[in-house]
């Protein structure tokens, strides 16, 4: 019988190598993977479970909420508070941040999550998912006594020190990053426990499969319709080939699939909105991803900059996003600098 990894193991062993995940992050990995299996039992039962439709509420962007992102984000929370090795927490679903309460002991550590994304799919039986970035509380000066507050959470995405997300699909599959490349382990129900079961995760460098919102292409900046039209004009076109397009409308599967067989995804500055950088999230959303994809092989940035060298402003900063197959993101990446 082959061997299985559990994420436990898989956790323990690299915090023996190098002491690369030091004790408290390994608890706090640890803590993350209950609340998806918390997360999963939620979203696996449906219209049985009272978790469908929406809550009649909005978030702080304006979105409305649905049943499973206010149960998803209270279950990351609940599950993590009282453990001692975080600060604080910050969540697509809250306005501010959240300081661990002072019952408990704070930790050095800083969790930011989409606690369900994909919110669109969720009625419709369709993969959604969890996203996560943890960040040290004062990089810079990890001793000082300062109180935690927002201004710790605005680091670049390239001081994360874990990145990962939770698939709900056909399996729970979580997918994760301690700077060491890409492993990906899927949720053994019967045992309730994650398995490792791919390492090493690296995406081709070429691809002929993009992701992307079509039915906003008239509101697309230049550089980004001459990629797209580029791909649609196939064998006949300038790049030769035949490309075909994938899109789920949630980022988590659409990056799966990218880190599972390559692909580019795209959700780039529209007109639609034209003072805001983009759609999706920086701080929760691109840049975990964007350290998954890199840590695979691919690159990520929003045009102009690699994502992971931003410095946020904001909490709930946006960003436009081109990440996946590097040859691919560097193409569509020169032809905003007119090359
Ligand atoms: P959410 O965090 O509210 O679910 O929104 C993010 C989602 C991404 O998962 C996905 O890539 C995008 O929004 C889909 O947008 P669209 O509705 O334009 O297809
Ligand atoms: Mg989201």
């Amino acid at each position: 019988m082959t061997e299985r990894i559990s994420l436990t193991r898989y956790l323990v062993e690299q915090q023996r190598v190098d002491g690369r995940i030091p004790p408290q992050l390994r608890l706090l990995l640890e803590v993350v993977a209950r609340a998806c299996k918390r997360i999963a039992l939620a979203v696996n039962k449906g219209d049985l479970g009272e978790v469908m439709g929406t809550a009649g509420t909005e978030n702080v962007q304006g979105e409305v909420q649905k049943k499973l992102d206010i149960i998803a984000n209270e279950v990351l929370i609940e599950a993590n508070e009282w453990g001692g090795h975080l600060a604080a927490m910050a969540s697509e679903e809250m306005d501010g941040i959240y300081v661990v309460p002072n019952r408990f002991p704070q930790g050095e550590y800083l969790l930011m999550f989409d606690p369900l994304d994909g919110s669109s799919n969720i009625d419709v039986n369709v993969s959604i998912g969890t996203i996560f970035s943890v960040l040290r509380k004062h990089h810079d000066d990890p001793n000082t006594a300062e109180p935690v507050a927002e201004a710790d959470f605005l680091q670049p995405g390239h001081q994360q020190v874990a990145a990962g997300y939770c698939i709900y699909g056909p399996q729970t599959t979580l997918v994760l990053t301690v700077g060491d490349g890409v492993a990906m382990f899927t949720l053994d129900r019967e045992q309730g426990s994650f398995v490792l079961t791919r390492e090493n995760i690296r995406i081709p460098e070429d691809t002929k499969e993009f992701a992307i919102n079509m039915s906003n292409m008239r509101h697309w900046d230049e550089p980004v319709k001459r990629y797209i039209q580029e791909c649609l004009a196939g064998k006949e076109g300038p790049r030769g080939k035949d490309f075909n397009m994938r899109w789920i409308a949630s980022m988590v599967a659409d990056v799966h699939r990218i880190l599972m067989r390559g692909g580019i995804f795209m959700y780039p500055w529209d007109k639609r909105e034209p003072n805001k950088p983009g759609k999706l999230r920086l701080m929760y959303e691109a840049n975990p991803m964007g350290w998954l994809v890199e840590q695979a092989g691919g690159a990520a940035t929003n045009g102009k900059q690699r994502i992971l060298d931003i410095q946020p402003t904001q909490l709930h900063e946006r960003v436009s996003v081109i990440l996946g197959s590097k040859n691919e993101v560097e193409r569509v990446t020169s032809y905003h600098s007119g090359i």
